[in-house]
């Protein structure tokens, strides 16, 4: 009997869906955790926004991806210039952030104790779709948070407020220059010397991590000439890195450095020849100001891994309903639906623990937090973060394997979740540094007893007989 010719198999991809609506976890979440009086507004808003990271944004990121930034060191005539270039997708992307009102929202304060929830479930939704825009975020809110908690200086009142801008063309972002060629953790050493200029002062020195080249400012560590060595003698610095022909103001970027992953950030190494600069803080109390800056943006670290892993499963949930082996749905093989449920059960760990720290931030940020919740929001940041970037490269790892051999082919898109899933364990604090930062909250007393106030309360709160053992077992650890 002849046989009739079958057409070729081709295996279908995966889709995305609205990353709002179809995520029963952050919206159940929200809809938990919102007052009535907020809920709405910001339902509809998030619902809208699910929609553009799914679609447009997806081209854009794959196109700033497609065309990482380029470094102009001189001009047809020999002149230095130093100018970077940038894909239109990364421009299109920054512009996004600045008009879905990323840092705005956070600052406006319209939800009150609820906007940092608020911020940060958009900021779950962009980070995934954004090429790492959500890293000059980062730096941005920090930047904004550590000059509020300055009181906002009447000589960088017009920073803040383009920091903290939605218009187009007004809204501006931030770098972080901590690191130097001696290190990223350990600051001590760093050769930056400030030297008093007129009003203000100039700083010279090598910077050997910039990732908000583009950015208009930055906020950097110097030691003030004369000044104690150790990171007790620094002091921190806000540089306006353009003038007004958008010129680099006595800074040259000497290479951008060619990384594992976030391949779209413009990520530097500079020197600073005398480039102007405003004391941010007190003199000598760079690195308390700058503290500032850093629990903001590890927060961000969090939910962007955090997100990182609700994009990869929601890809392999999409490709476990079209992908047949051994004559079943991938979703119906118990193997499979064994790891799908142990991420998934980790991602929920990380996505509440996370979400935690925002709604405290938001509480603090308002003056509606108690000294314990405070002392919990201390503690937890960096914990935190710690955990949250550990657990995103295991699943990102596991995410990848779930798609086979298709998981390790760049054009799919999996790899690169992979390789940038790895940053945040190292950016911004790696985990042994946290776990330094830990120790030194805990070395007060009162931290350590808001700690165990709040375990021994939570633990009280759980009903389930199906958790009483890991109950106990909790609390004869704490
Ligand atoms: C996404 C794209 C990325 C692209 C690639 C990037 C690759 C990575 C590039 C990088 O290098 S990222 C930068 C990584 N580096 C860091 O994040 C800094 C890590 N180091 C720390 O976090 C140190 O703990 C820190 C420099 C902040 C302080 O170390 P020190 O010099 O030993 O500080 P010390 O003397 O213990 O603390 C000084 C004061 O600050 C103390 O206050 P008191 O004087 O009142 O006691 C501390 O309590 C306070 N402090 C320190 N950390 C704080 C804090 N206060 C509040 N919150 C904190 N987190």
């Amino acid at each position: 009997m002849p046989t009739s010719p079958q057409s070729p198999f081709f295996q279908q991809p995966p889709q995305l869906e609205n990353q709002y609506s179809s995520d029963s976890l952050l919206k159940n979440y929200l809809e938990f955790s919102l007052p009535q009086e907020h809920r709405a507004f910001i339902q509809k808003d998030l619902e809208r926004f699910g929609a553009r990271v799914a679609g447009e944004m997806l081209e854009l990121a794959k196109a700033a991806e497609k065309y990482p930034p380029e470094l102009i060191s001189f001009d047809a005539w020999g002149n230095r210039i130093d100018q970077l270039k940038f894909s239109a997708g990364w421009l299109a992307l920054e512009k996004i952030a600045a008009e879905e009102k990323l840092i705005s929202i956070a600052y406006e304060r319209k939800q009150k104790s609820f906007s940092r929830l608020y911020q940060f479930a958009k900021l779950f939704l962009f980070h995934p779709s954004s090429a790492f825009v959500s890293c000059p975020l980062a730096m941005t809110d920090g930047a904004a948070k550590a000059l509020e908690l300055c009181g906002i200086p009447q000589n960088l009142s017009h920073v803040f407020k383009h920091l903290t801008s939605s218009e187009e063309g007004e809204f501006w972002t931030s770098g972080q220059w901590m690191t130097e060629r001696t290190g990223g953790s350990d600051v001590s050493d760093t050769s930056s010397v400030a030297r008093a200029s007129g009003q203000g002062y100039v700083l010279s020195g090598d910077k050997w991590f910039s990732s908000g080249t583009g950015s208009q400012v930055a906020l950097a560590l110097a030691r003030i000439e004369g000044d104690p060595a150790g990171s007790k003698g620094l002091s921190l610095f806000c540089v306006e890195l353009r003038d007004d022909n958008q010129r680099l103001r006595n800074i040259k970027i000497n290479r951008l450095k060619d990384k594992l992953g976030t391949k779209a950030l413009p990520t530097a190494e500079l020197t600073l020849e005398a480039t102007p600069a405003t004391l941010l803080g007190e003199r000598c109390q760079g690195i308390k100001t700058v503290a500032g800056m850093l629990n903001v943006t590890r927060l961000y670290n969090s939910v962007c891994a955090v997100a990182s892993t609700a994009r990869g499963l929601s890809l392999v949930r999409s490709y476990s309903e079209k992908r047949k082996v051994f004559g079943k749905n991938l979703k119906e093989q118990p193997l499979f639906l064994q790891v799908l449920s142990d991420l998934s059960a980790q991602y929920e760990a990380c996505f509440h623990l996370t979400f935690f720290m925002a709604k405290l931030l938001g509480q603090d940020e308002v003056g509606e937090i108690s000294e314990q919740d405070r002392a919990l929001l201390r503690l937890f940041t960096p914990i935190t973060k710690l955990f949250t970037a550990k657990m995103a490269v295991l699943h990102a790892s596991e995410i990848l394997e779930s798609f086979g051999g298709a998981g390790y082919i760049e054009d799919t898109g999996i790899p690169k979740i992979l390789r940038d899933a790895q940053v945040f364990s190292i950016w911004e604090g790696t985990t042994n540094v946290l776990s330094l930062d830990v120790l030194r909250v805990l070395s007060k007393k009162e931290s350590l007893l808001s700690f165990q106030d709040f375990i021994s309360k939570t633990l009280t709160e759980i009903q389930s007989p199906k958790l009483f053992a890991s109950v106990e077992n909790t609390r004869t650890r704490v």
